[in-house]
């Protein structure tokens, strides 16, 4: 199961509507999800069948940890163009990587409204959040997917990274291997 989490206005209910292949753009008005939304997200356009991915609103963080069982995927959404969320983004996605429930499970850190932000923000954001570090201490694989629900940038990037398969993104999986 697949789970999108991120502080409040972060970008999350624009991202799945997007990815679900919603028309977005930059007049698109969503209302804060208080509670769960379900996307159910397509490999292709057409297909009948794909991924059902759970939004659970910024607002319910505190809760969050209540749904983390059987999870193999978390999309977090972090708001690339406002830094001022930074603390916010940090203590929530650490609070993440330490649970147990998730040791094993795969991260796509999501840098969204890149359309408003700028490389230099995007830079002190994961410098902040001592990214480097993290990619390489924790147990957990952590990919960074730049997205723009207003101009589809990294939408299909994130797409593949929904479907992959957990065993090729797992480190621990990889290591076992070698
Ligand atoms: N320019 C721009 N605005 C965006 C983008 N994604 C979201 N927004 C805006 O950001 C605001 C919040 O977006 P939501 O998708 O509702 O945020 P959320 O993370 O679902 O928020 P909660 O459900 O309250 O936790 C909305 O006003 C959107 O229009 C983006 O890629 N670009
Ligand atoms: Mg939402």
């Amino acid at each position: 199961m697949c789970l999108c989490l991120g502080p409040v206005k972060s970008g999350k209910t624009m991202l799945m509507k997007k990815l679900q292949g919603d028309l977005v753009d930059d007049a698109t008005q969503t209302i804060a999800t208080n509670g769960v939304n379900l996307f159910l997200i397509k490999k292709e356009a057409g297909q009948q069948s794909g991924r059902i991915i759970r939004e659970i609103g910024g607002h319910m963080a505190p809760l969050w940890k209540y749904y983390l069982e059987g999870v193999q995927k978390i999309i977090y959404v972090m708001d690339a163009s406002n830094l001022c969320q930074i603390s916010a983004v940090g203590i929530l996605f650490y609070s993440l990587l330490v649970n147990p429930k998730l040791a094993n499970a795969s991260f796509a850190l999501v840098l969204s409204k890149m359309d408003l932000s700028y490389r230099q923000m995007r830079n002190e954001a994961l410098l902040v959040l001592h990214m480097t570090r993290l990619q390489r201490e924790t147990r957990q694989n952590i990919t960074i997917i730049e997205t723009s629900s207003v101009t589809g940038q990294g939408i299909e990037e994130l797409r593949m990274w929904i479907f992959q398969k957990t065993k090729t993104l797992s480190k621990i999986n990889s290591e076992q291997k070698i």
